[in-house]
């Protein structure tokens, strides 16, 4: 980790005086709670081919393949708890709103662990891999289940097949979400990003478009990503350690 002090300086200082702040994190932020990433070296999609299980079409084609996926992951991170990355966000929205700013935490993340650490202004992206609901939109059923599931859950509603609450390759984002994106990229004058590859979209955009806006944009992350080039400030490390020192 090579860290420039005057840039801990500088980014400190942008976040003491920051009215507004905008987070987008990534399955980087949970690395260090154990938590597999998706891509790089030890992610999830060496193993497994995305096209294979996160797509509408594969749980179409397979959906026993698919929930043995997500059963098994649900179970890898059960038991897992937040990180310091997830505790310094914690502090900065506590700093925010007791200084009578404002504070959104964009995350791709599906894991919850923000929700656990304590984040209260939590837009998840692409769902929750707790959340179960019905395959048919049109049925509506869905709830929230940390338990064990049967291998290939039916929907009690109308006895359908049920899937994750999970947003897949091809499928919108949330509207309430983006709606909540939207407010935080029109209104922050500071936008944080961590540990994101920054490949997925819409999320590989939010950086840029607060930054077209005027905010200031910081990056954390392992290793340099096409975000880098919209950041003014870009700290290489781990997030757990690099979090907690700007925060
Ligand atoms: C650390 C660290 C440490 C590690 N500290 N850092 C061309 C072809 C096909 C599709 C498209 C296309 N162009 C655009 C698309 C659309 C597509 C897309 O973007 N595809 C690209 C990949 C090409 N996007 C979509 O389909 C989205 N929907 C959409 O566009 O809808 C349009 C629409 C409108 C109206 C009607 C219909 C449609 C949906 C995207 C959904 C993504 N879903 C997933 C799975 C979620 C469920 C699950 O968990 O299973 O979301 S994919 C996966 O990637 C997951 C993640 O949230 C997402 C982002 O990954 P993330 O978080 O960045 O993780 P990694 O692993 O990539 O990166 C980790 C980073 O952390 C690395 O940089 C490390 O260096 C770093 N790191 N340890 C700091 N300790
Ligand atoms: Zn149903």
């Amino acid at each position: 980790m090579n860290l420039p002090g005057n840039e801990v300086e500088q980014a400190r200082a942008l976040l003491g005086k920051a009215r507004f702040v905008g987070v987008l994190t990534g399955a980087g932020v949970s690395a260090e709670s154990g938590v597999p990433t998706f891509r790089g070296k030890d992610g999830l999609w060496k193993q497994y081919r995305a096209e294979e299980l996160a797509t509408p079409e594969a749980f179409a084609r397979d959906p026993s393949l698919v929930w043995e996926w997500y059963q098994w992951r649900r179970n890898l991170i059960r038991d897992k708890e937040p990180n310091p990355a997830h505790f310094a966000l914690v502090r900065l929205e506590e700093a925010l709103l007791e200084r009578g700013g404002d504070f959104g935490l964009i995350t791709q993340n599906v894991d919850g662990l923000h929700e656990k650490a304590g984040s209260r202004r939590v837009i998840p992206i692409h769902g929750n891999i707790w959340e179960v609901r019905c395959a048919d939109p049109s049925c509506g059923w869905k709830e929230v289940d940390r338990g064990d599931l049967d291998p290939l859950p039916k929907c009690p509603r109308c006895g359908g097949p049920a899937r994750p609450g999970v947003v897949w390759f091809g499928e919108a984002l949330p509207e309430d979400a983006l709606e909540e994106v939207d407010r935080v990229l029109r209104g922050c004058d500071l936008f944080l990003v961590a540990g994101t590859s920054g490949v997925v979209q819409p999320a590989a955009s939010f950086a840029w478009a607060a930054r077209r806006r005027g905010a200031w944009v910081i990056e954390v992350n392992l290793e340099p990503t096409p975000l880098t080039e919209a950041a003014h400030l870009a700290f290489h490390g781990p997030a757990g350690e690099i979090l907690p020192l700007l925060v």
